[in-house]
């Protein structure tokens, strides 16, 4: 199937700028055809699964769009992820193989043969024809989950495809724009709607692998910025204090938000110091985005838009039965069906019953009101396990089972207190065996950074004499939260 079409005539066009290098269509084709030979030299067929370390170089996206066009399946990893984490994905997804910009840096052992990409830039390596990209699965990318280990997100090239097409109608999103993103490529923000949405409208991406506010605003005008809240917060901050920053926001083509909700007070900060707005979708690993605010409105701060094209979306009661609500003020849980929807969990299946219903409806476990021109307000989510810290989605379950291993620990709690910066920010509340002789916070903390990556680390730890219960002995994690509030 034709996943990027202006590959299919490949001309000169910029399609992607990582620091001082532009690849064109055709220089991404012929990386294409030397990653197709070298694949089959080192017995990759299509359907293999193939790790990609997502490391800050230019090789990291031409690997991922070259896996795509030769029709391997990509598991794209976070860099930083810790041993405990690296050894979870290399036994569900069973890599084949770990591509690597600097194969040096992978943890030794787990994730299969790490192999260099050295061949994405050198002309004289030997080209085999691109098998093109196929119609099962594209990509597994690793998502938490209230309990237990992240689970394997399979995704697959039609559910890409329907909803990239969907959201370039939304965004009027055209061949010749350029997206600029400092957005990491193992989630779906970056690498599904800033790198392969852009390869499939034909226009460029500059990816700046690191997040730097002045860095970004310096490529910022005539371009579309895709950004979590956390940075657009921080461009806010660096704007107030460098004119410089704030008309290179007013200068961009569209200012575009997800991953997480962008407070109203970021919304008020951009529009006075850029003097436009920002525009908000919404969206799941799982079922890609559901909802986008229309670009040929004002942006609606506050608001994710009503579905996308194709998107059918239910707010549903307790038993999942739709509400038929257009007033704003119902809350009920967002239901989604439609073609953007996840193949399934990978080895999973009593997960992916446990979020998908024998009708096709994916509960997505946000909480949203919808006004009776049909646009989503969302409002919170079921779960208190769940945490989203600077876009990142975070089970407190994963966290409190590394804590819960050092042996001067007791029990353990984990939630996600209000943060300006990050939405929220991980603290963990801790019964030590002793109370008098606790362990430290920083041993705690190193123990998370050891097995997992380091924005699951707490930013606080709390020790207290008890967790606080119900009853039924169940732990109210409502009320830890509570404590944090400001
Ligand atoms: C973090 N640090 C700590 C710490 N926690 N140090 C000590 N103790 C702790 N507890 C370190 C970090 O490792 C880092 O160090 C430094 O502190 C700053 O960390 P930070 O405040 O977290 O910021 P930063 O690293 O700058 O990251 C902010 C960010 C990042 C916004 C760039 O959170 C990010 O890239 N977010 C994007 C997430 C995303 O793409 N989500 C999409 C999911 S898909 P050092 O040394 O490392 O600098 C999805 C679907 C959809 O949600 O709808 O899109
Ligand atoms: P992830 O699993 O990392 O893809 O995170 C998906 C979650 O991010 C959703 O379930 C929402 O809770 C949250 N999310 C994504 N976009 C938005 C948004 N625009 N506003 C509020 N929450 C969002």
């Amino acid at each position: 199937m034709s996943l990027f079409p202006c590959l299919a005539a490949p001309d000169d066009r910029p399609l992607l700028t990582v620091d001082a290098t532009t690849l064109t269509a055709r220089d991404l084709l012929a990386a294409a055809a030397r990653h197709a030979a070298f694949l089959a030299a080192a017995d990759i067929h299509p359907g293999d699964h193939i790790g990609v370390w997502t490391q800050p170089h230019l090789h990291t996206p031409v690997a991922l769009a070259a896996n795509a066009l030769c029709g391997v399946v990509s598991v794209p990893l976070n860099p930083k992820l810790g041993a405990r984490e690296a050894a979870h994905v290399a036994a569900d997804a069973a890599p084949r193989l770990c591509l690597a910009a600097a194969p040096d840096e992978l943890p030794v052992g787990p994730l299969g043969r790490a192999a260099a990409l050295a061949h994405l830039s050198d002309r004289t390596c030997p080209i085999a024809p691109v098998p093109g990209t196929s119609p099962g699965p594209l990509l597994i990318l690793y998502t938490s989950g209230t309990t237990g280990a992240p689970k394997g997100a399979v995704l697959s090239a039609a559910a890409i495809t329907s909803n990239l097409d969907a959201l370039a109608h939304a965004w009027d999103w055209r061949p010749g724009d350029t997206v600029l993103h400092a957005l990491p490529l193992f989630h779906v923000h970056g690498l599904v709607l800033g790198w392969f949405g852009s390869l499939r409208v034909g226009g460029r991406l500059h990816w700046q692998p690191r997040f730097d506010p002045a860095a970004l605003a310096a490529a910022l005008p005539g371009a579309i910025l895709f950004a979590v809240p956390t940075m657009f917060h921080r461009l806010a901050d660096a704007a107030e204090h460098d004119p410089t920053i704030a008309s290179a926001l007013r200068l961009a083509r569209l200012l575009i938000s997800g991953s997480a909700a962008l407070p109203l007070r970021e919304h008020q900060r951009i529009s006075a110091l850029a003097g436009r707005g920002v525009y908000e979708r919404y969206g799941l690993t799982e079922t890609l985005i559901n909802c986008a605010v229309p670009v040929t409105g004002p942006p609606q701060p506050g608001r994710v838009g009503p579905p996308l094209p194709g998107v059918e979306l239910n707010l549903c009661d307790d038993d999942h039965r739709p509400l038929a609500t257009g007033d704003d003020q119902t809350i009920g849980e967002i239901a989604v069906r439609g073609p953007n929807l996840f193949s399934n969990y990978l080895n999973n299946p009593t997960a992916t019953a446990a979020v998908r219903d024998a009708d096709g409806w994916f509960y997505t476990g946000d909480l949203a009101t919808r006004d009776a021109a049909g646009s989503l307000r969302i409002v919170g989510r079921r779960a208190t396990d769940l945490i989203k810290s600077g876009g990142f989605k975070i089970g407190a379950g994963e966290i409190e089972a590394c804590l819960a291993e050092h042996p001067e620990v007791c029990e353990v709690a984990v939630v996600g207190a209000p943060d300006p910066d990050l939405g929220e920010r991980i603290v963990a509340f801790v019964v030590a065996r002793d109370p008098a002789a606790p362990p430290s916070a920083a041993a705690l903390c190193d123990l998370v950074a050891a097995a997992l990556a380091p924005h699951k680390r707490p930013r606080a730890v709390h020790f207290v004499a008890e967790l606080p219960r119900n009853a039924m002995g169940k732990l109210l994690k409502a009320e830890l939260r509570a404590r944090l509030e400001p």
